[in-house]
């Protein structure tokens, strides 16, 4: 029984549940990060010094950092459908998934507190702009793609990729803000939604 660490509130938690129940696996979950048990507890900065969620256990393995936690999960788990084994396919899958962790991350940091946290420090007006313009001009890197694949972000499959990009996607529609017109994401997020793992771990009312 694999353990997953972390709150379900948490994006990057949830990227980890989808997963295991992509690919069929029994998992248990544990509450830690802010709002539940203290991720700063000596016996979770043990597992994780960075003292974030998810972590993983599987027996006496640790893990944290979520995309990577997906690779594993993949590998160990003959996930050969969410992470195929071609250099140039997964090469792709990589790419996403680095881009999503990095600068997509990065892009949302400072609206995503200000309008769905309601963050009393990330209360300055050109800081949010600045920070929805980023992110809406990644957004349309993501939209330019899907136009290409007109199926998934790595291509005709679904992959790891899509179940951080997919939750990404949903926390842009979930965020309050206007939000310009990129008709390949909508219907992407349209697609996700057929999928039993998005509709319970992604589109649930969750940003
Ligand atoms: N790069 C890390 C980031 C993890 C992260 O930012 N986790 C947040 C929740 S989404 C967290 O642990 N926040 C502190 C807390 O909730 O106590 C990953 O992808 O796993």
């Amino acid at each position: 029984m694999l353990t997953i660490l972390g709150k379900r509130s948490s994006i990057n938690v949830r990227k980890v549940m989808w997963a295991c129940d992509e690919l069929g696996l029994a998992w248990q979950q544990e509450d830690w990060g802010s709002g539940f048990r203290d991720t700063h507890a000596p016996e979770f900065l043990a597992l994780n010094p960075n003292a974030m969620v998810p972590v993983l256990r599987d027996g006496d393995f640790v893990l944290w950092e979520s995309n990577s936690i997906l690779r594993y999960l993949a590998n160990r788990y003959d996930g050969n459908a969410l992470y195929p084994q071609p250099a140039h396919a997964r090469a792709r899958v990589d790419q996403w998934l680095d881009w999503q962790a990095s600068d997509l991350n990065r892009s949302w940091s400072y609206a995503f507190m200000a309008l769905v946290r309601l963050s009393p420090n990330h209360a300055d007006p050109a800081q949010i702009q600045a920070s929805l313009d980023a992110w809406h001009g990644f957004m349309r890197i993501l939209d330019a793609r899907l136009e290409k694949t007109r199926a998934f972000v790595a291509g005709a499959d679904f992959s790891l990729a899509d179940i951080a990009i997919g939750l990404s996607v949903n926390r842009w529609f979930a965020t309050p803000c206007a939000h310009p017109e990129l008709p390949a994401v909508q219907d992407y997020f349209t697609r996700l939604g057929t999928r039993p793992g998005f509709r319970k771990h992604g589109c649930n009312g969750v940003a």
